[in-house]
């Protein structure tokens, strides 16, 4: 492999500006989700001032607030961050099908470093455990996907 030129991003998010959208709905698994960024970010060098935090309503409002971020070009990544629970109705995979095409098309159009922390769970208990026990939390995850995106964007 010595022969090919690799890029990779570095994973140091000193000097960074980070917006991270997080959704209210379930706000007892989305806060888990955004102390794992957070706390994550911090550790890889964000100074903790820059990072700005805005509370949407629910799921479907992610894209369009990620949307007028990207746009303003403020942030060198967006951190989306939310769930969406199963209930009794197809609610669900209207809510969940919206959010992601929605935010897969702003880190296109925008060519913005966006992590997608949106759960989308069957059941509570598959949201409490992606949310800081058994299955990780998927807001570290998330935040290391975006940081890791924006270094290698910067190198192409
Ligand atoms: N929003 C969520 O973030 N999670 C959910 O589980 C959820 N459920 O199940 O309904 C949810 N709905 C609200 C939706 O995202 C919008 O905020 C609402 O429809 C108003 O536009």
């Amino acid at each position: 492999m010595n022969d090919i030129t690799t890029i990779s991003g570095r994973l140091d998010a000193v000097g960074l500006k980070v917006a991270i959208v997080a959704a209210r709905f379930n706000d007892f698994i989305v806060n888990r989700l955004v102390d794992g960024a957070v706390d994550y970010l911090e550790r890889h060098g964000l100074d903790r001032a820059s990072i700005t935090l805005v509370r949407v309503p629910g799921a479907f409002e992610l894209p369009l607030v990620c949307q007028k971020l990207a746009a303003g070009k403020k942030h060198d990544g967006i951190l989306a961050l939310g769930a969406v629970i199963r209930g009794a109705t197809p609610h669900f995979d209207y809510v969940c099908a919206e959010a992601t095409k929605g935010l897969a098309h702003i880190m296109l159009e925008h060519g913005t470093a966006l992590g997608y922390g949106l759960l989308t769970c069957d059941t509570i208990e598959q949201a409490i455990e992606r949310a800081g026990s058994k299955a990780g939390n998927k807001g570290v995850e998330a935040a290391a996907a975006m940081l890791e995106t924006l270094r290698v964007l910067e190198q192409l």
